[in-house]
């Protein structure tokens, strides 16, 4: 067992008065381990809406926000990654305790600590109070999760605790709101404190945990029993066989429902964009502006939003599965098949977030303690299909596969066609962590450990909370990254306008810049509408929706059928195929690019990453286009 260099000075909490005649905010930070309601409390003392999740490391960098107390004080809260100690092993763990420890230039060192421990998992996380509580700052141990305690017949003295500590002690449910005020009247300075007490200097892991074992026997604490629909449902889960059978039925039932319950309501939003249009267009007068607001950004915009429902779809899936505790049980049986691209359990949680957006995804590496590990994963996330993928998906498989069911209503044609670009997707992020952790990535094998968290059913607070941010995600790029490629490729398709009239499409300018690029996309089966689209398509993937919306939507002759049928016209079988394979792969995201450089500190990476996602992207594209004709 290795030394424990966290609880070497644990030599007794000074309980320091919280200053009163405050003038500047005073920091108060949040610790404690992974999963134990930290960035709930923070959500509910601040106002704010952080991201909770029910898996280890959903916190990934620090966040503050504002209190304020009954008295107007205002303070500034902290929420900080989870930790096990105060000996980081991973990024995550590094940046809390430098926050802790004052040792970061943009955060204030905390002048108070709220310490959050999950009451029914005590016997563990108990060991993290000992080198908090030696730090010397006015410490609050938090125990969290009071409904789960009560509920499952735990139990816990709670004077008993605080005296054992020589720390004031709460016990609250942070979902809820319980006992929250105890909180306040900590920060407020109000409440009452223990007779210090001196704590044995521990000098390693068996010892700090001898000692919170000692601790919680005192306090007389009985951790509550889980429940047998717990041990029920991980027998399941965590089975060898049927685990992975579970996870992949999961999988097809989230696309066809995506398939088949979004088709109408996405054809409701098309329907409602479609009746506004002509409104606007009505009451307009002809002319330039008209014909930028009707066949710019009307068609442009609309023709992207019209996935909004099919999006939030899968978001809502998403939450469930992370909202569940069912996410960790799907990382631990995706050990053993990580494992023989050279990968760890702990890559999956951040591939299977990439299915949301890879940018968060990145950042959410920093839980990996290997290096190699966690560059490998920075360097295959952007393989997976993030939602912004959805769409350019979702309507080149409309406009080409006809709805016709393979496997009676279970499956279709179309979310087979769906399924097997995620397939496709994720071979080649798995073919590339081969090569890379067997090559220049090369690393021993780490060992995987992930607290499993207690199965909750989601709330639909929590997840109408998440749909509502989404939206304003989406509704927020069509509003701008879409809406200003938009008008530039409706100014674009404007010049040179001469005698009162806009110039024939393919002689405008953009025309001109699509033909230009033509030569180099032809062997892929594109013509210079697509090559525009790709160009747009790297401010954003699903802005080559918006791009082709607009080009098609401008031309009288597709003007009636709607963007699918004028898709379906103007493409071959085999070009729209080779589109297909080419969003697959290619790197088409300048917030990726950025957070790459960002998280592997240079250009190198991201660079070589572009390089070959592009290659890999043109060559697929190219076979696919000659595979179909
Ligand atoms: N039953 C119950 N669940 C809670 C309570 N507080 C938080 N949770 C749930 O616990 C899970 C973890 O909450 P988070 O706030 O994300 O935990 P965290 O400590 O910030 O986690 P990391 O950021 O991963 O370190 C979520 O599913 C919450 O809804 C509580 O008092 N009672
Ligand atoms: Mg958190």
């Amino acid at each position: 067992m290795s030394e424990c260099s966290d609880c070497h000075a644990c030599g007794g909490t000074t309980v320091v008065e919280f200053p009163r005649s405050a003038t500047a905010p005073k920091a108060v930070a949040l610790i404690g381990p992974p999963n134990s309601g930290k960035t709930t409390l923070f959500n509910r003392l601040t106002g704010l809406r952080q991201k909770v999740a029910n898996f280890p490391g959903v916190t990934v960098e620090q966040h503050t926000g504002m209190a304020e107390l009954p008295d107007g004080r205002l303070l500034r809260i902290i929420d900080l990654p989870g930790v096990y100690s105060l000996s980081p092993r991973s990024e995550d763990e590094q940046i809390a305790r430098d926050v802790l420890t004052g040792q970061r230039a943009d955060t204030p060192k905390p002048e108070a600590i709220l310490l959050v421990l999950d009451s029914t998992n005590l016997g563990r996380h108990l060991m993290l109070a000992a080198p908090i509580l030696a730090l010397g700052v006015p410490t609050l141990i938090v125990l969290n999760m009071a409904d789960d305690l009560r509920n499952r017949g735990g139990r816990i003295d709670m004077p008993a605790l605080s005296r054992e500590l020589g720390a004031p002690v709460a016990l609250i449910n942070a979902r809820q709101g319980e006992g929250i005020e105890q909180v306040t009247d900590f920060l407020a300075g109000v409440m009452p404190k223990p007779a210090p007490k001196e704590l044995p200097i521990l000098q390693d892991v068996p010892k700090c945990r001898a000692w919170a074992g000692r601790v919680s026997g005192q306090a007389a604490y009985r951790p509550p029993i889980a429940p047998k629909w717990t041990r029920r449902l991980d027998a399941v889960f965590l089975h060898p066989v049927l685990g992975p059978l579970v996870f992949l039925c999961v999988v097809v039932a989230v696309f066809q429902t995506i398939f088949s319950i979004a088709d109408p309501s996405k054809d409701a939003v098309d329907w409602l964009i479609r009746i506004s249009g002509k409104w606007v267009a009505s009451v307009l007068p002809a002319g330039l502006w008209k014909s930028l607001l009707v066949d710019g950004v009307w068609k442009g915009v609309g023709s992207v939003i019209v996935f909004l429902p099919q999006v939030l779809l899968l978001f809502l899936f998403i939450g469930i599965l992370e909202d569940s505790g069912y996410l960790a049980r799907a990382a631990l049986i995706a050990d053993r098949t990580m494992a023989k691209v050279g990968l760890q359990g702990k890559s999956f949680i951040p591939l299977l977030s990439a299915y949301a957006c890879a940018v968060p995804a990145i950042m959410s590496t920093r839980t990996i303690e290997n290096k190699r590990d966690r560059f490998a994963t920075i360097l295959i996330a952007p393989f997976m299909t993030c939602s912004a993928r959805l769409p350019v998906y979702s309507l080149i498989i409309a406009a080409f596969i006809p709805d016709r069911h393979i496997v009676g209503r279970l499956l279709s044609q179309r979310t087979a066609a769906m399924l097997g670009l995620y397939i496709l997707g994720f071979l080649a992020a798995v073919v590339t962590a081969r090569v890379l952790k067997s090559s220049i990535l090369k690393s021993g094998r780490s060992p995987f450990l992930l607290e499993m968290p207690s199965y909750r059913w989601p709330t639909w607070q929590s997840i109408g909370l998440r749909l509502f941010d989404r939206s304003k995600v989406f509704l927020r790029r069509a509003g701008t990254v879409i809406l200003l490629v938009t008008v530039l490729l409706w100014i674009t398709m404007n010049i040179p306008y001469a005698h009162g009239k806009p110039p024939v499409l393919e002689n405008s300018l953009a025309g001109t810049i699509g033909r230009t690029i033509e030569p180099a996309i032809k062997p892929l089966g594109f013509n210079w509408k697509v090559g525009i689209g790709l160009l747009t398509a790297v401010a954003a993937r699903e802005t080559i929706i918006a791009t082709l919306g607009t080009i098609y939507g401008m031309d009288p002759k597709t003007q009636e059928d709607g963007l699918q049928k004028a898709i379906h016209d103007d493409l071959t079988p085999g070009g729209a195929f080779a589109l297909l394979v080419f969003f697959a792969f290619a790197m088409q995201c300048i917030s990726t690019i950025a957070v790459v450089r960002r998280e592997t500190g240079g250009w190198k990476w991201p660079a070589a990453q572009f390089g070959y996602m592009s290659a890999l992207a043109y060559a697929g594209a190219f076979l696919a286009a000659h595979v179909i004709r």
